[in-house]
């Protein structure tokens, strides 16, 4: 068959749609949601660049617009979408303490979990940040969703992926049939397949830590991180640092070149006793990418992301993630087998 070229996502994602003739199109009207939301966001996320170098007050833009945080906007955009357009019974965000319902009478079959923009810390230096979303199907039978759709564990998500606003904007996803990126054209709007069924490197050569936090770090992590930085071209050590301090962009560049990515438990976080990441919108649905592009996503005692029980909305996580031997190798230091 030949090969086509110009593949929006709205067509891989309805092609999808097709291999499942029981399929409603919800999914794909959700996933097209979301599409349309980071869409709006990269706008917003380039033109913030534009009001920074304008020396503009950072309270009005150009139109005498309030401009509002970068992301307060992204989380509002999203928020606003999905509301609003039927898939989904309930919704979740960083930005907020609790369960975000939908408009009545537009009450879908499916939530949404999402991190509007993580890493915007960076956005004022013009690093690479992203939205990252998780998408269930809803289990409760009542009008509007409630916490149980949501607290789902990982392997039962339907859908996963994150946008990336970096030197151009990138949407990867999985609805379970592989992973797929798409590059924004934002001459047309549109997203073209560019990363056709990605699949992450077995063995990696980047290892994403934060070596700040080294007089803090419990021994496996210690130990992990000294094996990999020996010299032994055999086995293609030293590995190479780098950590951006936004995980959509780390997970991103181990994505398609190969790496592991850690945020393990350490002495530091006293008030953050699982590590800073959280499970339902960051761990979680980067867990169902990367294992579906052939990688894990461990903990740092040994359990596989997809497989735990949520609890809390914002709950977190250690997070070990990437290239499938890496992430082998890590998983015996971690628990116990190598040291
Ligand atoms: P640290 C950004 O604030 C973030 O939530 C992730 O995007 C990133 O991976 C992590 O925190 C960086 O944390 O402690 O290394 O600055």
């Amino acid at each position: 068959m030949a090969k086509r070229k110009g593949i929006t996502v709205s067509r891989q994602i309805m092609d999808s749609q097709l291999l499942y003739p029981e399929a409603t199109g919800e999914l794909t009207g959700l996933l097209n949601e979301l599409i349309v939301a980071g869409k709006i966001i990269s706008a917003e996320v380039n033109m913030a660049g534009l009001a920074d170098i304008l020396g503009q007050s950072g309270k009005t833009n150009i139109q005498g617009e309030d401009v509002q945080k970068l992301d307060v906007f992204a989380n509002q955009t999203i928020k606003r979408r999905m509301e609003q357009c039927g898939y989904i019974c309930v919704m979740a965000s960083e930005e907020e303490e609790g369960i975000i319902p939908v408009l009545d009478g537009y009450e879908g079959k499916y939530t949404v979990a999402f991190d509007p923009l993580d890493g915007s810390s960076n956005i004022d230096v013009n690093v690479s940040i992203g939205t990252i979303f998780s998408v269930h199907r809803r289990i409760s039978t009542g009008k509007q969703g409630t916490a149980e759709d949501l607290l789902q564990k990982g392997s039962r998500q339907v859908a996963a992926g994150y946008i990336i606003y970096g030197s151009s904007t990138v949407m990867v996803y999985t609805t379970g049939d592989g992973v797929h990126g798409f590059t924004l054209d934002p001459s047309v709007g549109e997203f073209f397949l560019s990363h056709p069924d990605i699949k992450i490197p077995e063995v990696s050569q980047y290892y994403s830590v934060n070596e700040a936090y080294t007089n803090y770090w419990f021994d496996a992590t210690r130990n992990y991180i000294d094996y990999v930085k020996e010299i032994d071209p055999d086995s293609g050590r030293p590995l190479s640092l780098r950590y951006i301090g936004s995980l959509v962009a780390d997970f991103h560049r181990n994505l398609i070149k190969g790496g592991i990515f850690l945020y393990a438990r350490d002495r530091k976080s006293t008030d953050k006793p699982e590590g800073k990441l959280r499970l339902l919108y960051e761990a979680a649905p980067l867990a169902m990418v990367v294992e579906q592009a052939g990688g894990r996503a461990i903990t740092d005692d040994g359990r596989r992301i997809l497989d735990i029980e949520p609890t809390s909305l914002h709950q977190r996580v250690p997070l070990i993630i990437g290239s499938k031997k890496d992430v082998d190798l890590a998983e015996e230091f971690f628990t116990g087998d190598k040291s």
